[in-house]
């Protein structure tokens, strides 16, 4: 038993007071778990653009003040009543795409969604509908079913699993979002075939990922899409066969085009990993006649809507989209972290730079300069 199970938890957090504002790193006090629900001391968190998209204000369900995070890995400091699959000690990954095994989403086969915590979760609650999170008086919302930009959080039962404690939690908190995104997007979500010609625009974590899905099983071509150049050489790493700035190619020729004629005739399946729905209509017109499947990972800003002509529907193209890779966390992460420790998932090279918590906001600097895949925050140095 920890010595702080039962009592509440004074420790650091970046606190978002409002939109458009940096966050601030205050003391804020961290509430026992309730039943079903658990106690995590984070370690470490990585800066997603999804973070920076909430306090930007761009996201429309972002309200405010928040304890924002989603990427990132802790042990386990205590547990509520009825809590069986996790325990204290154990490493665990937050879950932003929860898990109950019990909900009709989760029975269905169907979907990875789960519907158990959705509607609290999405008003920033546990699922008690209250919060476990003050500062200076005042009530601070949960993000995503995680907050993991506080150095305690705590969630419910159903968004967390345990992972071996072989694997690095400084690595393997990247599972807990871009990479499985990515990856699971390609290998499940799309379920990419052998001989797939394949076309993936942008190249942050998430599509890079998509790339090691989609080598992994085998695909013909992996045209790799960014505006940045500097993308190239991350691309070609992760297993892309060729590179295409879509600036480069001059007035006369759309990316759609290119793509169309490299692949004789479309390609097999296509990711938007970008955000922008000019991108998602170019994903999907990249798409083969009759068959070709193109998937929407990014997500766009407040107030955005895609468009196509229907006739690229109605002849055979198909758009979709993935959620947390279609990968069901409680379940399936547990074997990525496997694959990862037996070498067949790169996750170490992600990291390309590192913070602390005091030290965030340098982290949402580096983000913005567009070198950076992750930034890693150790939550304690
Ligand atoms: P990122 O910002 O690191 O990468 C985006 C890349 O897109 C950058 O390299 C950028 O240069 C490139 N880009 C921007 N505009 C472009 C354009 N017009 N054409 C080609 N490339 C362009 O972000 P990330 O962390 O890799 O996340 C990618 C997207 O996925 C974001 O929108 C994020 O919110 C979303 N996301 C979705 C899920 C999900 O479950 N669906 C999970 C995680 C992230
Ligand atoms: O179940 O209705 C629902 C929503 C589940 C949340 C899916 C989130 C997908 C995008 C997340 C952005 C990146 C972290
Ligand atoms: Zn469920």
């Amino acid at each position: 038993m920890s010595d702080t199970q039962g009592k509440v938890i004074t420790c650091k957090a970046a606190v978002a007071w409002e939109a458009g504002k940096p966050v601030s790193i205050e003391e804020i006090t961290v509430d026992p778990p309730k039943e079903g629900e658990v106690r995590i001391k984070v370690l470490y968190t990585a800066l997603c653009h999804t973070d920076l998209f909430t306090l930007s204000g761009d996201d429309p369900e972002g309200a405010f003040p928040v304890v924002l995070g989603h990427e990132g890995g802790g042990i386990v400091e205590s547990v509520g009543e009825g809590v069986t699959d996790v325990k204290v000690g154990d490493h665990v990954v937050p879950l932003y795409t929860a898990e109950c095994r019990e909900c009709k989403f989760c029975k269905s086969g169907k979907t990875n969604l789960c519907g158990a915590v959705r509607a609290t979760q999405g008003q920033g609650k546990m699922p008690d509908g209250t919060r476990r999170f003050k500062c200076k008086g005042k009530e601070l919302l949960h993000f995503m079913g995680c907050s993991t930009f506080s150095q305690y959080t705590v969630v419910s039962k159903y968004s967390v699993v345990a992972i071996t404690d072989k694997a690095p939690l400084d690595k393997a908190c990247l599972l807990g979002c871009g990479l499985t995104t990515g990856y699971g997007a390609a290998t499940k979500t799309a379920n990419v075939q052998e001989g797939d010609n394949v076309a993936v625009f942008g190249l942050g974590a998430v599509g890079l990922a998509v790339i090691q899905g989609c080598k992994v099983r085998k695909a013909k071509q992996i045209i790799a899409i960014d505006t940045n150049p500097g993308k190239k050489d991350w691309a070609m790493s992760m297993g892309a066969t060729e590179f295409i700035n879509p600036l480069d190619l001059g007035k006369d020729k759309s990316i759609v085009d290119v793509l169309v004629e490299k692949t004789d005739g479309g390609c097999e399946h296509t990711f938007d990993c970008t955000g922008n729905v000019q991108v998602m209509r170019q994903a999907l017109e990249a798409c083969h006649k009759g068959w070709g499947v193109s998937t929407i990972i990014g997500v766009a800003a407040a107030g955005k809507e895609i468009s196509t002509r229907p006739f690229q529907l109605v002849t055979g193209r198909k758009w979709q989209g993935s959620a947390f890779g279609g990968v069901k966390g409680r379940t399936e992460l547990p074997g990525l972290v496997d694959d990862y420790l037996a070498g067949k998932l790169t996750v170490d090279d992600y990291v390309t730079h590192r913070t602390t918590l005091d030290k965030i906001d340098q982290g949402f600097g580096f983000m913005h300069e567009g070198q950076c895949i992750r930034c890693v925050v150790d939550m304690w140095a």
